[in-house]
């Protein structure tokens, strides 16, 4: 049926289109609406959870208008579209984002203080969209950002998962996990009951003779699961660009239940398939940097691919292009191998749908700037593997063509390289272990034209450890670097709203904002003391803010004077907040054995952690009670007083992080090195004017090389040494660093507590190899920290730093890594909207 309303008819609507509104005034009227009639409330009963609701469906109305003519313009305009598919989107709050992208948050404010309410409290109303476990979630949202803010023809895909990332609790210093339902009120998502896509599993393959006589593959039998599209838009800044990030949903086919089983009796039945089918979307796997094998997992990642693909297809088809046109229209991303199955699905909707010759389709899926596929890790642990057999079950048809494109793919291996047998057996997608595996990182090789890293270390190093054998076949060219980023809108506008407006007030402008290259004009001023002091200022009152934030939360009082330093991200043993709490236990023992007049002269410390253990990760939940029980023996200590605090702080997200990267004096990157990809919250700390201490590790060393030896704090061994190291605790002798095993004897002692618990974390360093060079690292560690009090003594200075460093920043703008990936991967231009 035709949707479009003939020509006669559309005056009225023109006449009728909704307005934005564009004044406090205006603002003021759609909230009252909104509580008024689509919360059916009144100015009696209208909390700070009503006035959110309806504050940010005025905000969504407005972002809808945007969002429906910017995608009436791609649609009119047919240009190329990016895809980026990720399962993780670690989005954050959308308010207060709607209101600065959109320019209205002073209008907002205004109109709020009118109808009795602080726009703070309204803001901190909200949930996190949490569908994210830490970095490469929030790299995902940080690009929607960009996209749109740079008016690229965008959509992200991902799951719509019922749970998000769990919260946590700390009880009696352990980490308890607590389901996160954020969705009995979610604003910013809009249901499309109407698209759907029925995905198909397990079942058989049949070959049958078609009317023209060729021999087809039939995938019949088994089960489907209906996606439905719920739709999030996403607001550029400071331009009308409003994205989609198109989020799926798993239902029984069938609708509700199925009628004929209910009408028969078998009610139960009916019922157990409902949730069977709603259990794929249910929830986020909680795991960072590790893959376990689960076929529920498996299945979220075909059910997404399958809706996805059947998407961006039907909307391909709509153009009524030739299939080889493909390629130049759409250009698809894989964050991680997660997606890797679109690779195989798009073949095989070109040869069993479409009915085009293998060849054909394997040119237009491996086409240039069709799939990209990013790493984001090299840790053995985190690359995917799916058993043979598992696939087989779940996607029968699918397994017989990863098995075509490794037989065609090794036989040109084989002719490259005649004389290497091994050669095969390293780089062929199917592992011959037992059982067999699909290794998912060589099929998104072979199936994708690019391949990049996350940071210039990571991608030299794929290229030289994991993936060397593709460099040879390949040749270098389908390898490249792209550094992550992160979006300054969130990250300083929304994050730290006062350093922003100083930094506008200098610079003359918010256009910092959209080319974060022009923060290197604050360099000029670092000799401005009137400047200096407002910098020191602001650093200082969100001090205050975060250590209000601790006593509220924690009980404890901090000295918001003191050195804050700060290692939040997740608990995992490669990125060593053992190497911290070791170094902290190590900064109390001094400070005990100093007379109280040598003590007076210390400098004060803030040590704050932050992050989720995956439930699953024993080692990394004896990490977070170690930090819990030094603090509750050293924040009780009456000879240490103000001199060291130690503190955890409760279930980190991203509006925690918000509150806590603008107050930071120093934070912690201090994987071992050669384990951390890139990291982006080293970029966050020192966007907002914080110093860093980090190994060569990651984007640490790019942000050395933009900001200057003298403005970061580096230590320890470096990644070309860690494999011989490694070695030589294993096979020769291995020697604990003298103070370490200090620190160790004092845990042994008993001073923490429960002797027991932590024995198994001294036991990974003294006994087990020290894989992660805790020892080895922990002199130059503390030697460093040493630096750190001595440099921050000198206040002057430390500012100094402080500006030279947030001015030399501008690289790391997630703008700049989407410029790089349009113009190096996906051959895709903006499409700026003029209205
Ligand atoms: C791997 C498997 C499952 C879930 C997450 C991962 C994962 C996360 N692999 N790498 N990451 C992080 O990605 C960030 C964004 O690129 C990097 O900054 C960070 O170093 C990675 O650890």
């Amino acid at each position: 049926v035709e949707a479009s309303i003939p020509e006669p008819q559309r005056e009225a609507w023109k006449r009728n289109q909704t307005a934005a509104f564009k004044s406090s005034d205006e603002f003021e009227k759609e909230v009252v609406r909104h509580v008024e009639t689509s919360l059916a409330r009144s100015m009696f009963n209208c909390d700070e959870k009503a006035a959110y609701s309806a504050t940010s469906l005025a905000f969504r109305d407005r972002l809808i208008l945007d969002w429906n003519k910017t995608q009436q313009r791609q649609t009119y305009r047919d240009s190329k579209r990016v895809y980026y598919l990720s399962l993780e989107f670690l989005m954050g709050r959308a308010l207060d984002n709607a209101m600065l992208n959109v320019g209205m948050k002073d209008t907002a404010k205004a109109g709020l203080a009118d109808l009795g309410f602080r726009i703070e409290d309204i803001i901190g109303q909200e949930h996190d969209a949490a569908l994210g476990n830490g970095g490469l979630g929030r790299l995902a949202a940080c690009f929607l950002d960009s996209l749109a803010s740079l008016d690229f023809p965008a959509w992200g895909y991902g799951l719509r998962y019922r749970y998000g990332i769990f919260k946590q609790e700390i009880i009696d210093g352990y980490q308890v996990e607590v389901p996160d339902y954020w969705l009995d009120f979610n604003p910013w998502e809009f249901p499309r009951h109407d698209v759907t896509v029925d995905v198909q599993f397990f079942g058989s393959v049949k070959k049958v003779t078609n009317e023209e006589g060729k021999s087809v593959a039939v995938w019949e039998g088994g089960e489907i699961v209906v996606a439905v599209a719920y739709d999030v838009p996403i607001p550029g800044y400071d331009t009308p660009t409003t994205n989609n990030l198109r989020l799926w949903s798993s239902k029984a086919s069938g609708g509700e239940f199925d009628f004929q089983k209910f009408n028969s009796g078998d009610y139960e039945s009916s019922v157990a398939e409902q949730q069977r089918a709603e259990t794929i979307s249910n929830v986020l796997y909680p795991n960072d940097n590790l893959e376990r094998g689960k076929e529920l997992r498996l299945k979220q990642q075909y059910f997404w691919v399958a809706a996805s693909l059947y998407d961006i297809v039907r909307r391909f088809k709509k153009s009524k292009r030739a299939w080889r046109e493909f390629p130049e229209q759409v250009a698809i991303q894989l964050n991680d191998t997660h997606p890797t199955l679109a690779i195989v699905e798009l073949q095989r909707i070109l040869i069993d749908v479409e009915g085009l010759e293998w060849d054909l389709a394997w040119e237009i899926v491996t086409g240039t700037s069709q799939f990209g596929y990013t790493n984001h890790t090299v840790l053995p642990e985190a690359l995917e593997k799916w058993p043979v057999g598992l696939v087989q079950h779940l996607l029968p048809r699918h397994l017989q063509i990863i098995y075509d494109i490794n037989l065609f793919f090794l036989q040109s291996v084989e002719k490259q390289f005649p004389d290497d047998r091994d050669i095969l057996t390293r780089v062929s997608i199917i592992e011959e272990s037992q059982p067999k595996m699909v290794r998912m990182a060589h099929l998104a090789i072979v199936g994708s034209h690019k391949v990049n890293g996350v940071a210039e270390l990571h991608s030299d190093l794929i290229k030289t450890t994991i993936f060397k054998d593709f460099v040879e076949i390949y040749g270098p060219d389908r390898f490249t670097n792209v550094t992550n980023g992160i979006t300054p809108r969130r990250w300083l506008h929304q994050a730290n709203p006062r350093l922003s407006e100083l930094i506008a007030s200098k610079l003359g402008s918010h256009e910092f904002l959209k080319d974060l290259s022009q923060l290197n004009k604050l360099e000029l001023l670092v000799q401005d003391k009137e400047f200096k002091k407002e910098w020191a200022e602001i650093k200082f009152a969100n001090k205050v803010r975060l250590a209000k934030y601790i006593k509220e939360t924690t009980g404890v009082n901090v000295n918001p004077s003191a050195l804050f330093d700060v290692q939040v991200k997740r608990i995992h043993e490669y990125k060593r907040q053992q190497l911290n709490i070791f170094g902290v236990i190590h900064r109390y023992l001094t400070l005990k054995a100093m007379t109280p007049a040598e003590r007076k002269k210390q400098l004060p410390r803030v040590s704050i952690f932050g992050g989720k253990a995956a439930p699953g990760y024993w080692m990394a939940k004896q990490i977070i009670h170690l930090i819990n029980a030094v603090g509750s023996v050293v924040n009780n200590d009456e000879d240490i007083g103000d001199l060291l605090k130690v503190l955890f702080l409760e279930d980190y997200n991203v509006s925690k992080a918000e509150i806590i990267c603008p107050a930071s004096d120093i934070s912690e990157h201090i994987s071992t090195a050669g384990t951390e990809a890139s990291g982006t919250s080293n970029m966050k700390f020192v966007l907002n004017g914080g110093l860093i201490i980090g190994t060569c590790d990651g984007a640490n060393i790019e942000i050395t090389r933009e900001v200057g030896e003298n403005n970061i704090f580096l230590f320890g061994n470096l990644a070309e040494d860690v494999e011989d190291l490694r070695h030589a605790h294993t096979y020769g002798s291995h020697t604990i660093d003298p103070d370490l095993a200090k620190v160790f004897e004092e845990i042994q002692k008993g001073t923490f507590g429960s002797v027991h618990d932590f024995s198994a974390m001294i036991a990974a360093v003294k006994d087990h190899g020290d894989y992660y060079l805790v020892s080895d690292d922990f002199h130059s560690y503390i030697e460093t920290h040493k630096l750190v009090d001595e440099a921050y003594r000198d206040q002057e200075q430390w500012v100094v730093k402080s500006i030279t460093a947030v001015a030399r920043m501008g690289f790391f703008s997630s703008d700049r890594c989407i410029y790089e990936y349009a113009d190096g991967i996906w051959n895709v231009e903006p499409l700026p909207r003029r209205d």
